[in-house]
């Protein structure tokens, strides 16, 4: 992140130290800047610095189980039952997968997969059809669902706030 600090090196597996010290609230950009693989070009990073008021209020909203919505059941029972709870977590269900990022309060975030697409319904559908078309080399399998299972999944992932 240009504006908080210079770049620093992480290395797979050598845990690595660097000290920020924003002067002011607010959202900074940063991105990968050493080419690392075939996602390289799509590993956005944003830091948002908070007061210590809205930083505590954010860590008591994410480690609330997320709202279950009755009305999507059948999506939800797509989710327990297919290979998604091998590799993700939503916290108030079966799902304890730590492979890929929990999904508890997925749609309160922005983007999908680090920023490579804004997080609309039309991109997660795309997203779960074909995490490749979106972000090749993307380390989610293509799941082969058919469009009705995709768009009760869809419809249930929306309700994760
Ligand atoms: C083999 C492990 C695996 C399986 C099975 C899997 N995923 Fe994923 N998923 C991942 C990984 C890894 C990522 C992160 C990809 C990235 O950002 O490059 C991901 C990302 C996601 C994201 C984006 C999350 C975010 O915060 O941006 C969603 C939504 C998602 N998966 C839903 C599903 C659903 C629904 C299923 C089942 C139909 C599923 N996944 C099955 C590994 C998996
Ligand atoms: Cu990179």
């Amino acid at each position: 992140m240009p504006q908080l600090a210079g770049k620093t090196d992480l290395i797979p597996n050598h845990p690595n130290e660097t000290w920020i010290e924003p002067k002011q609230t607010g959202v900074y950009v940063g991105q990968c800047a050493q080419f690392c693989g075939i996602e390289h070009a799509k590993m956005l990073l944003r830091v948002y610095v908070d007061t210590p008021e809205q930083f505590d209020a954010w860590v008591q909203q994410q480690k609330q189980p997320g709202v279950q919505d009755a009305s999507e059941a059948a999506g939800r029972h797509i989710f327990e039952t297919e290979a998604c709870t091998n590799c993700h977590t939503i916290a108030g269900t079966a799902a304890r997968g730590t492979f890929g990022p929990d999904l508890t309060h997925l749609a309160s975030r922005v983007t999908l997969a680090s920023g490579a697409a804004l997080n609309t319904p039309e991109n997660l559908r795309g997203w779960i059809q074909n995490p490749d078309d979106l972000k090749p080399g993307a380390l989610m399998p293509a799941m082969q669902l058919n469009n009705e299972q995709i768009d009760e999944l869809v419809a249930y992932l929306e309700t994760l706030r």
